[in-house]
């Protein structure tokens, strides 16, 4: 009997920065309607779902920054998004702004996600390590990147949960760039990796690539899915979203790194697909089977 998932990608095209976050969690709840209709077990929602992508602009107001971040979750605009959730039997992953008090009483601001199980109880949530992008306003750009000024790096290491039938691990955006992230999530033996992202198709630093981010965006995660044997789910916030072009590229992976269902538009769009979650056996198990010839020992300090 396998351990079989029918998979949601639910991307969404642009949020305005008038948009209300009810406006974004209707949309969302019209998706997970379609995806329920579909089969769908597990909703994929990008990062930053519920508002516009805001560190593309710089603001010295903190409370005008806080506007964008939820102090709890669910929140009052989320709580029918978890009650679609539980009515349809369906899991979510959402990315969104938390702001949070640690045990020290301080106020934290992560660039967050979240797995929702089908009974609308949070069962895991990771923080964005790696925050691309610069801390001061860099009036050059046409738009800035500023998650390095108002978020901190996640804190909560890369968790991998049993959960819906498989083990399943998190990302976000430019972590799914860096082979570390994959590599922690597949040494915990992960099945299923989900990765919402909001990629601008314009990288100021470095123009000369602006044409190769659809091609970097798939790389990168088909690489993740393959040198790990996981599935991975790759989900877009896309379109034209306040003058900035964002990528689409919506995606589901196979362990092999094949490209099993993907979005055509840059609008709100589902890719499902059904997927196996012991065919991760056919990568873990042969060629990138850890115990038999990964080398850690040979890696040095340069590895940690
Ligand atoms: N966005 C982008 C990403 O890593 C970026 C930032 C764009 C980095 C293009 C490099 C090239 O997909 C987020 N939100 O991380």
């Amino acid at each position: 009997m396998s351990r079989s998932i029918t998979l949601a990608a639910a991307q969404l095209g642009p949020i305005s920065k008038s948009e209300s976050r009810t406006s974004a969690v209707n949309r969302m709840i019209a998706l997970m309607e379609e995806g329920a209709a579909k089969g769908a077990e597990l909703m994929v929602f990008p990062e930053l779902a519920l508002t516009t992508f805001f560190p593309r602009w710089y603001m010295e107001d903190q409370s005008e920054v806080d506007g964008y971040f939820e102090t709890e979750m669910p929140s009052v605009e989320t709580v029918p998004l978890f009650d679609a959730a539980k009515r349809l039997g369906i899991g979510f992953y959402l990315g969104y702004a938390e702001k949070a008090q640690n045990s020290a009483g301080e106020t934290q601001r992560f660039n967050t996600s979240i797995l929702v199980g089908p009974d609308g109880e949070t069962l895991s949530k990771y923080r964005k390590v790696h925050l691309p992008g610069h801390w001061e306003n860099e009036p050059w750009r046409a738009f800035q990147h500023l998650e390095k000024r108002y978020f901190e790096s996640g804190d909560l290491g890369f968790p991998v949960v049993e959960a819906l039938g498989g083990r399943i691990g998190m990302c976000i955006c430019n972590d799914r760039r860096w082979p570390e992230t994959f590599r922690m999530l597949g040494l915990q033996k992960a099945e299923l990796v989900l990765c919402g992202y909001n990629t601008p198709a314009h990288y100021p630093p470095a123009p000369e690539h602006d044409h190769l981010q659809d091609f970097h965006n798939h790389l990168v995660l088909q690489a993740g899915a393959y040198q790990n044997g996981t599935w991975v789910v790759g989900v877009a916030k896309a379109g034209c979203e306040e003058g900035c072009d964002l990528i689409g590229g919506t995606c589901i992976i196979a362990p092999t790194g094949e490209i099993v269902a993907q979005c055509a538009t840059l609008g709100d769009e589902l890719a499902i697909a059904t997927c196996d979650l012991d065919r991760c056996r056919e990568i873990q198990d042969n060629i990138f089977n850890f115990a038999a010839h990964r080398q850690p020992g040979k890696y040095g300090l340069l590895c940690q």
